[in-house]
C-alpha cells in the first residue's frame, strides 16, 4: 500500500511532482532542509525524499542522509544532481535518481538559440529597433557569424550529442573533450580541454558539476579559445573560472559568452552584468511546461517504480542497485 509510505519533499518542488505524490502516498512537506529542526516521528518515518536542490538551495549530504534512518531512496528533479552526495547515499544503500532524457532534446534546442543569440545579437537587435534606433539611426551594426566555425562541446553525453547533431544541420564541424572517446562518433576527440579549445573558435560546455569539472574553463582555456572565440555554458556554473571570463570578456581575449548557469545561482557576478558581449539567461536550459511537466512525472514515476516494483526507473550511476 504506497499510501502507507513517508515521501519527504524538503523545500520548492514541482507542483505536478507534489501534486502526484500527495495522490500517491503520504506527502510530508517541509520548508527548511535543516534535518535537526524535523520531528522524531517525521525523520522516523520517511522511505522517500523527492527533491529539488536548485530550487530549494541546500544540500542533500551526510548530515541530511544520516537524519532520515529509513530513506532508501532519493528522487532528484534535474538530470544534475550535484544537489544530492550521490556517493555518500551510495555508501549508505540509498538509491539515488534523476530525470534524463526527458529533458535531452529542450536542452539542445535552447543551446542552439542561446548559441545563436550570443553570435547573432538578436536580443540586443531587438532592443535597438525597441529602442527607435533603426529609425533614428539607421541598421543595426554588423555581427560575427557562426559560418565557417568549428564547435567544441565539452561533455559528449546525451545532451552533448544532440547538441551535435543540431550542430551538424547547421553545417557547422564538431569536435569534443570527454572523460574518455564515445563510441560511434565520428566527431574528433581531443583528449584534453585545452587541446580542444585551441582547434575551436566556439566552445559548449554541457559536463556536470563535479570535483573534477570545477572551474575547468579556466584563464588558459579562453586564451587558447582565441580573440573570435564564443563560450557557450548551459551545464554548471561551476566549471567555470566566471572571474576569468569576465576578464577575458572585457579584455578581448574572446569575443563573446552566453550563459545559462553560474556559480551562485541566482546571482549573477556584477562583472558579466556589466558586459554588452555577455548574453545571460535566468537557467532556462529545460524550463518549457512541456519538459518540465515530464521531468515532474519522472520524479514520481522513480519513487512509484521503486516503493511497487524494488527497481528505479533512471538510477544514477554511483547508486545502481535493486531493493535489498
Ligand atoms: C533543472 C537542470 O530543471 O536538469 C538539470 O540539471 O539544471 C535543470 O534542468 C534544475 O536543476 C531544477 O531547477
Amino acid at each position: 500500500d504506497l499510501k502507507a509510505i513517508t515521501v519527504l519533499v524538503p523545500g520548492k518542488l514541482h507542483p505536478r511532482s507534489v501534486q502526484r505524490i500527495g495522490e500517491t502516498f503520504n506527502l510530508v512537506t517541509v520548508d527548511a532542509f535543516d534535518p535537526s529542526t524535523f520531528a522524531d516521528d517525521l525523520t522516523q518515518s520517511v522511505r522517500g525524499v523527492a527533491v529539488s536542490p536548485a530550487l530549494g538551495g541546500a544540500f542533500v549530504g551526510p548530515a541530511f542522509i544520516d537524519a532520515l534512518p529509513k530513506v532508501e531512496i532519493i528522487s532528484n528533479f534535474g538530470v544534475g544532481y550535484d544537489g544530492v552526495d550521490a556517493v555518500y547515499a551510495a555508501k549508505k544503500g540509498v538509491m539515488v535518481t534523476n530525470t534524463p532524457d526527458v529533458l535531452t532534446e529542450e536542452v539542445a534546442d535552447t543551446t542552439l538559440g542561446l548559441l545563436l543569440n550570443t553570435v547573432r545579437e538578436l536580443a540586443r537587435a531587438e532592443n535597438y529597433l525597441r529602442e527607435g534606433r533603426w529609425a533614428r539611426e539607421g541598421a543595426y551594426p554588423l555581427t560575427p557569424s557562426l559560418r565557417g566555425r568549428k564547435v567544441g562541446i565539452l561533455g559528449m553525453g546525451r545532451i552533448g550529442q544532440a547538441i551535435g547533431k543540431r550542430l551538424e544541420a547547421f553545417g557547422l564541424s564538431v569536435a569534443y573533450h570527454n572523460r574518455r572517446k564515445v563510441d560511434g562518433l565520428t566527431y574528433d576527440y581531443f583528449p584534453t580541454l585545452e587541446g580542444l579549445a585551441e582547434a575551436v573558435d566556439i566552445l559548449i560546455s554541457v559536463v556536470p558539476g563535479t570535483k573534477e569539472t570545477e572551474k575547468v574553463v579556466n584563464a588558459r582555456v579562453l586564451e587558447a579559445l582565441g580573440p573570435d572565440g564564443i563560450f557557450v555554458n548551459i551545464g554548471r556554473g561551476s566549471t567555470v573560472d566566471e572571474a576569468a571570463l569576465a576578464a577575458a570578456l572585457k579584455g578581448g581575449i574572446i569575443r563573446a559568452a552566453g550563459l545559462d548557469v553560474f556559480a551562485n545561482e541566482p546571482n549573477v557576478p556584477q562583472a558579466l552584468l556589466e558586459l554588452s558581449n555577455a548574453t545571460l539567461l535566468p537557467h532556462v536550459g529545460s524550463a518549457s511546461t512541456y519538459t518540465r511537466d515530464a521531468m515532474a512525472d519522472l520524479v514520481v514515476d522513480n519513487l512509484i517504480e521503486w516503493f511497487s516494483k524494488g527497481r528505479a526507473l533512471t538510477p544514477v550511476p554511483e547508486t545502481n542497485h535493486v531493493k535489498a
